[in-house]
């Protein structure tokens, strides 16, 4: 089997890369992927030969993805603009990559009737109630997404991905594509972007600059280990249903400040060592995944369970690897700080 990975540089794709890589020797592939400031080169360089291959090139290329599709079995989306801080301060990637991108690979694998698995996320039913707000504090019926869930997103991002979405519908029940989808929760692990909320903290703390919290940090997150995402993923691509949504998540809901506080503990700082920074507009308040489908139908089942350790393992992982993450911290921090946060 061949396969074309979108976004293989990026975090959880790569992540995918080495995951299939490693537990499928059978199975080539190739990433194709535009590094644009997401994605690098590094993350894979260590695998790429004869089994991985890596294509630099946008997927609404049209005739690059008829190229490349033309030549494997199955794709595998990951490929987007996937932040949604950037998303308020510039929407128009987002229409480009997550819009346009989905629908050129879905044309592509409609002429050559691929597999598609399209990789989304659980942003796109928006929020839930926070669960001091719910009666018995939520432990019960609506607590959590499903795929019954109805699709209300809230950010670009969120309703650019849910976009694509839609269209892997469209072209399932209309043109018979053979795809399927996940939604996932908040992914956590190494080769994560210093823009994004665990990471930043931590090569924050690494660098002597005050970890930053948007709002009250009362915002709660399902964060899962990225591995055990790719292992559903592959799951899905090889046991899923035609025309079916999966929900990946591995029941592991946190508050913002409670993930903070737990991070400075672990690396040897006072919890309380942080600063309330303007609150993101918008702002969803609870994620959380209900995945009874995916483990009961296909199986799967997570191997992080215990988040404090997962993410031990990841503040080692950005302190082993400065170099990874050096050079971008300035300009990130810089951007931020324009935006009073
Ligand atoms: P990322 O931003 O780290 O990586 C995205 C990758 O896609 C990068 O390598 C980038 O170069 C590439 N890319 C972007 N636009 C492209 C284009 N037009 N053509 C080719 N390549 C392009 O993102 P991530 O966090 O690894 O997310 C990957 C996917 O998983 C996204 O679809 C995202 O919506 C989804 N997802 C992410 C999370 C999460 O917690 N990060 C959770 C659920 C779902
Ligand atoms: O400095 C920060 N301080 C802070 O309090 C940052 C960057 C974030 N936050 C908060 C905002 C969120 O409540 O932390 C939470 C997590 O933020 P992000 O890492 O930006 O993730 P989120 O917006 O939840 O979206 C992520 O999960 C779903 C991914 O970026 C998406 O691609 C995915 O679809």
């Amino acid at each position: 089997m061949k396969i074309m990975v979108t976004g293989g540089a990026g975090f959880i794709g790569s992540n995918f890369v080495h995951y299939v890589y490693e537990n499928h020797p059978d199975v080539q592939i190739v990433v194709l992927d535009k590094l644009t400031y997401a994605g690098n080169k590094a993350n894979i360089a260590d695998i790429l030969g004869d089994r991985v291959q890596l294509v630099v090139g946008d997927i609404c290329d049209a005739p690059l993805v008829d190229k490349l599709a033309s030549q494997v079995d199955a794709i595998v989306h990951y490929a987007a603009e996937s932040h949604n801080d950037n998303s308020l301060q510039d929407p128009s990637p987002f229409l480009h990559s997550n819009v346009v991108g989905t629908y050129t690979l879905l044309e592509a694998a409609r002429k050559y009737d691929l597999r598609f698995h399209h990789v989304s996320t659980d942003e796109v039913y928006g929020d839930l109630p926070l669960r001091e707000d719910l009666p018995g504090h939520g432990e019960g019926v609506g607590e959590k997404f499903t795929t019954e869930s109805r699709y209300n997103p809230s950010s670009p991002y969120s309703s650019t991905k849910a976009a694509s979405d839609m269209l892997v519908h469209g072209w399932t029940r209309s043109f018979k594509v053979r795809a399927t989808i996940s939604n996932c929760s908040n992914n956590y692990g190494p080769y994560q972007h210093i823009e994004k909320f665990i990471p930043r903290q931590i090569t924050n703390i690494l660098s002597g600059i005050q970890p930053k919290l948007y709002g009250t940090g009362k915002n709660v997150r399902d964060w899962i280990h990225t591995s055990d995402h790719s292992a559903a993923v592959w799951t899905i691509l090889t046991k899923g249903q035609i025309g079916e949504t999966y929900l990946i998540g591995a029941d592991g809901e946190q508050d913002n400040k409670t993930v903070l506080e737990m991070i400075l503990r672990l690396m040897g700082k006072d919890p309380s060592d942080y600063e309330q920074v303007k609150d993101r507009p918008g702002h969803d308040l609870r994620y959380a995944i209900d995945s009874t489908k995916l483990r009961t139908e296909l199986g799967w089942a997570p191997q992080y369970t215990d988040f404090e350790s997962g993410l031990k393992h990841t503040i080692d992982w950005y302190a082993n690897n400065e170099a990874w993450w050096q050079a971008e911290k300035a300009a990130v921090e810089a951007k931020y700080a324009k935006q009073g946060q």
